[in-house]
């Protein structure tokens, strides 16, 4: 087995991870401002896309297939993101030979419909939200349209056939509103899917976004994980993920693993996949959507589980059989919780901050696990998206997990680029975070009442030093009347020291 990762940035380097650890050599992929990125130095080989923007690199399947065939290799790891859910590139690689490391090419394309995958879901038995059994028809007459919302009852969701993660859905609250929204949803399906059909479902209020991790094998085994709790979004990005969930007694945890497992196996399922549900604050769950490859927050099922994903994905890519303790994997062990670290300013709306990450001390000690796809030195490109690495903390039990996830934050040091950092230090510490009271809406609420206190740190210890050092050095240059370095002037030499201990302003 020779495997080529289409993909970059931290999951490169995990993926990359379980290939030397299972003696299989890699090759990494990279565009011109990734030239020195360390997915790139971590492979054992790499191959240049020879551009920057996605569409003529990680996402260019005819260069990828041609990396693969050049290096000899026999297999190829989308990750996440990219052309991970893409059916084409599934179809292309088997058809060039080449171990596609993930599930069937039909299989992706059937859970990308959302209402096939509803249907496929139903087919399992397992609950769906009420709703249209299909797409609606283009043509279906008003009064039609109108009938379907008041049987499923109000409010009513118009979400896009071809849609997913949040794009092209619109909530309706009153008839009034109905058919305005499904014009507009329409509309922005066919921009930005192709395809601009729509369904509806009933709304399910005050809810959690929980998910099941799977695995199945070629043999038609599958074995249905612990869940993760994954509600405290902003704006359909996921910040913060832990499992198990504070909402989920064991009586759920199995009906949930039972019904993400019977879904898999009604749909021929082979490799890592995640079925997401909504619970509500009733304790029931709907099936919401089926993520067909490894996911960004993995780390936390194998924090509380002891398995490693991605060597069972090249391990099943390559044909062996599922060996895991079915009961052992929905049974966790302690808590682990995750942070996605992105250079973003949480200050200034989260626009993302690219630039060269000067300084960068990275927790560790117990229970900590960092997934990094940046060091010193590296310039965060704009190209791409601006996620630095994972934080994820393990403990006995989910308040030893909080305690070390906050002292891990206060570890952690990057320099030269705004990063989410200083937002967790202070989510950690968030009374109803703590108490688990939270559904999906949590944080774009508590963020719109935070106090106007910034979140910014003062200087870390290590920058404070680099700043007093670069001011003696500047007063005693301008004292004794040499240039200073580069620039000429003391006050120039400071910005440069300031700017070289990661404090742009
Ligand atoms: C819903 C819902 C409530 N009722 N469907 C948002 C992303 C897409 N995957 C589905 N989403 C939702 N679908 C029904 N019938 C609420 C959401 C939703 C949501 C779901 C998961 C995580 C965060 C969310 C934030 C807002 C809305």
């Amino acid at each position: 087995m020779k495997v080529l990762v289409a993909n970059r940035g931290e999951i490169a380097v995990r993926i990359m991870r379980a290939c030397r650890e299972m003696g299989v050599p890699s090759v990494g992929v990279y565009s011109p401002s990734d030239r020195l990125a360390p997915h790139v130095r971590y492979a054992d080989e790499a191959i240049g896309l020879g551009a920057d923007r996605p569409a003529e690199s990680y996402l260019a399947i005819g260069k990828l297939i041609d990396a693969a065939r050049r290096t000899g290799a026999d297999s190829v790891h989308p990750g996440y993101g990219f052309l991970a859910e893409n059916a084409e590139f599934a179809a292309a690689c088997r058809a060039a030979g080449l171990r596609f490391v993930g599930p069937s090419a039909d299989v992706i394309e059937l859970m990308g419909g959302k209402t096939a995958s509803r249907a496929a879901a139903q087919a399992a038995g397992v609950p769906v939200v009420p709703g249209t059994d299909g797409p609606l028809a283009a043509d279906l007459p008003d009064d039609e349209v109108h009938g379907m919302a008041a049987s499923i009852g109000y409010p009513v969701f118009v979400k896009a056939v071809a849609g997913g993660g949040g794009k092209g859905m619109r909530l309706v609250q009153e008839p009034d509103a109905l058919l305005g929204a499904v014009r507009a949803a329409r509309s922005e399906a066919g921009t930005a899917f192709g395809n601009p059909a729509v369904y509806l479902e009933r709304y399910v209020a005050v809810a959690r976004h929980i998910e099941v991790q799977l695995l199945g094998d070629e043999h038609g085994n599958v074995v249905p994980f612990v869940e993760r709790e994954c509600s405290i979004q902003r704006r359909h990005q996921k910040v913060i993920e832990e499992t198990p969930s504070v909402a989920v007694d064991t009586d759920t945890r199995r009906a949930l693993g039972e019904a993400a497992a019977n879904l898999a196996r009604g749909v021929g399922y082979a490799n890592a996949g995640t079925v997401e549900f909504l619970l509500d604050d009733s304790g029931r769950f709907y099936f919401l959507e089926m993520n067909t490859r490894l996911q960004v927050e993995h780390p936390i099922t194998e924090m509380v589980t002891g398995v490693d994903l991605v060597r069972w994905q090249l391990r099943i890519a390559r044909g062996e059989r599922l060996a895991l303790d079915a009961e052992r994997m929905l049974t966790p062990r302690g808590h682990a919780i995750e942070c996605r670290v992105y250079a973003e300013d949480p200050e200034a709306g989260f626009v993302p901050c690219p630039g060269r990450i000067t300084t960068l001390r990275t927790p560790d000690g117990p229970g900590i696990r960092d997934d990094s796809g940046v060091a010193a030195g590296y310039e965060v490109p704009l190209f791409y998206d601006s996620m630095l690495s994972k934080l994820v903390a393990w403990g006995e039990n989910r308040s030893e997990a909080i305690d070390r996830m906050a002292r891990a934050l206060t570890e952690y040091e990057i320099g030269g680029v705004r990063t989410t950092i200083p937002l967790f230090r202070w989510m950690l510490r968030h009374p109803d975070f703590l108490a688990g009271r939270f559904d999906t809406g949590y944080l774009d609420r508590t963020l719109a009442g935070r106090p106007p206190t910034p979140l910014q740190a003062p200087p870390a210890e290590a920058e404070e030093v680099a700043l007093l050092v670069a001011a003696i050095h500047a007063v005693t240059r301008a004292a004794s009347g040499r240039p200073a370095a580069a620039a000429g002037a003391p006050q120039s030499s400071w910005r440069q020291a300031a700017r070289a201990a990661g404090l742009r302003r």
